[in-house]
């Protein structure tokens, strides 16, 4: 068996797709980037943002990284049943041309056991893209709105 030749093939492969990635991750703008400020002690806060994706193909966040948290997970929000629900996703689409919000309620990268943290202090995330392609991205601390402190979509007439 000779797998050399294949195994070299692989390697260029893998180098071409590395550097078409490079504009992948070039073409996507990192709009409004912030970290919900949580009090001390909370065990998860969580990143928002809006991915504008000004390229012609396709764009898949697949990870989310951040020294500032213990584990950095991608997130969404499903309804079930009428009662939204958090779930981890693989995987987050931009179309090409198109832009995908990250915003409470819907898609939002989650911080789990996050470092102590103080409004305008800056959040460094390590977005990794599906064609292996990253993007740095310094994200504010912020206090969240009085909306987005709700639960989303929660019909506050049935507390009363
Ligand atoms: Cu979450």
């Amino acid at each position: 068996m000779n797998l050399a030749p294949r195994l070299c093939f692989a390697l260029l492969m893998t180098a071409s797709a590395a550097a078409f990635a490079a504009g992948t991750a070039d073409s996507v703008q990192v709009v409004d980037p912030y970290v919900r400020l949580i009090p001390p002690g909370a065990k998860a806060t969580a990143a928002f943002m809006t991915l504008k994706n000004n390229g012609n193909a396709d764009a898949t966040l697949v990870k989310a990284e951040s020294a500032a948290a213990k584990s950095v997970e991608l997130h969404s929000h499903v309804d079930k049943g009428g009662v939204m629900e958090m779930r981890q996703v693989s995987a987050i689409d931009i179309k090409a041309k198109g832009e995908t919000a990250l915003q409470p309620g819907s898609y939002h990268i989650m911080m789990i056991d996050p470092v102590a943290m103080k409004e305008g202090d800056k959040v460094t995330l390590t977005l990794r893209f599906a064609d292996g392609s990253s993007k740095q991205v310094e994200a504010p601390v912020k206090k969240p709105q009085a909306a987005s402190m709700s639960m989303p979509m929660m019909d506050h007439s049935q507390m009363h």
